[in-house]
């Protein structure tokens, strides 16, 4: 398949990186991650290993040491060589433009001589577990590696990159952009489709519009589906993150689709929320509102505004819509947090969530999504309309539009 994006790009992230950090620096690959026996979970990179080298090989590490750049590559042996074949040096030079690549004990060699000559070392700290509300595990990579460099240099001083890969990512390049867009794009023109083979009545069930959603993602280039999908009958979708996708979908009702194409590995997430059939005057009524909140939240974002006050303008607009629908006052914060319980959005880019440093106000060429709404759980209707929107130098750009 055709490099989407070349070589120069990541050699353009590299330098953008060494501006920012000197001395030492490494850099782990993601693990794979046992499934059964002999078999790994479909493997997904770090996206910012993936960022400084383009590679979707796990377990390499990247080394940066001032202007010099090499990458280790993963221990492997007969067995894996006869079953998964030999990596590709050459290969690997073509997408990264890292030319000095080392077999794992080589490297290791090399790197371990660096650490015995630096007093400081930068890398990504493993996630901590504890500051994550889920029940997920982090991947091991940076664990394994930290461990590594420890036993190499007990004294060894480790200066965490996480805020340097913040501002990095955050803000988005021409091509970033433009993949971005594309991944809306194709996500937008899916969802239309789909739409009205819903209302064709060919599709009965949440998973078959998840399917087909899957399909037209894929025939448009995009390799599926960025993160699980949401396809809910609007009772349902008062839960935000309903994943449940066998219920039929409901006639005369709203159905929420929360979805995003993943495109050249740049993620999109939007979200309609679509008439299936002839609706209530109420759910219509809640539907019109939030359209309203969305059309002109986006148009007041602009760089210099901090998410803080974003997110107090949206909580404003909804706040002035939830009055309408009866089901709140003037003075009443309560209701906009009970009706209204999560961000306006997030940033947007290698992740669903991406990397990015809340506390910093907007910036030019930093995509981000716009996702008011409004749930009732009482009247069993929930509205969430999210686009994604690239902040440009007075004002913003819908995504994909
Ligand atoms: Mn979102």
């Amino acid at each position: 398949m055709k490099q989407y994006f070349k070589a120069e790009f990541f050699l353009n992230n590299r330098d953008k990186f060494k501006k920012k950090i000197k001395g030492l620096s490494v850099l782990s690959a993601n693990q794979l991650l046992l499934k059964s026996l002999d078999e790994s979970y479909d493997f997904i990179q770090d996206p910012n290993f993936w960022y400084l080298t383009g590679l979707d090989i796990a377990g390499a590490i990247l080394v940066i040491n001032n202007q010099e750049e090499f990458l280790i590559l993963p221990k492997t042996n007969k067995d894996i060589e006869l079953f998964d074949g030999r990596v590709n040096k050459q290969e690997l030079y073509s997408i990264s433009s890292i030319s000095d690549i080392y077999d794992y004990q080589e490297g290791f060699i090399k790197l371990k001589e660096l650490t015995l000559k630096n007093r400081q070392i930068s890398t990504l700290l493993p996630i901590n577990k504890r500051k994550l509300k889920s029940n997920l595990f982090p991947n091991p990579g940076r664990d394994l590696l930290l461990k590594k460099i420890k036993r190499f240099n007990k004294k060894i001083l480790i200066n965490d990159l996480t805020l340097t890969f913040m501002d990095l990512r955050a803000i988005k390049s021409d091509q970033e952009i433009e993949a971005l867009n594309k991944a809306s794009k194709i996500t937008i023109e899916a969802i239309n489709k789909v739409e009205k083979l819903i209302n064709q009545k060919k599709i009965k069930r949440a998973y078959q519009v998840a399917r087909e959603l899957e399909y037209f993602f894929k025939k448009s280039d995009s390799i599926g589906h960025a993160f699980s999908p949401i396809v809910a009958n609007t009772k349902d979708a008062t839960t935000i993150h309903f994943r449940d996708l066998e219920p039929k979908l409901l006639l005369n009702n709203l159905i929420v689709i929360d979805v995003g194409a993943e495109f050249n590995h740049y993620k999109a997430d939007i979200t309609r929320t679509i008439v299936f059939g002839k609706l209530p005057q109420r759910q219509e009524e809640v539907l019109r509102a939030v359209l309203r909140v969305q059309a002109k939240a986006i148009t007041m974002i602009k760089p210099g505004l901090t998410f803080r006050q974003v997110h107090e303008f949206v909580e404003k607009l909804i706040q002035a819509e939830l009055i309408q629908l009866g089901l709140s006052q003037p003075n009443d914060p309560k209701s906009i947090t009970k009706y209204f319980p999560h961000s306006f959005g997030h940033s947007l880019g290698l992740e669903t969530h991406d990397l990015i440093n809340y506390q910093k106000p907007l910036e030019e060429n930093m995509v981000i999504t716009m996702e008011p709404g409004i749930y009732i759980k009482e009247e069993g209707i929930a509205v969430r309309i999210e686009d994604d929107i690239l902040v440009t130098k007075s004002g913003s750009r819908i995504l994909g539009a």
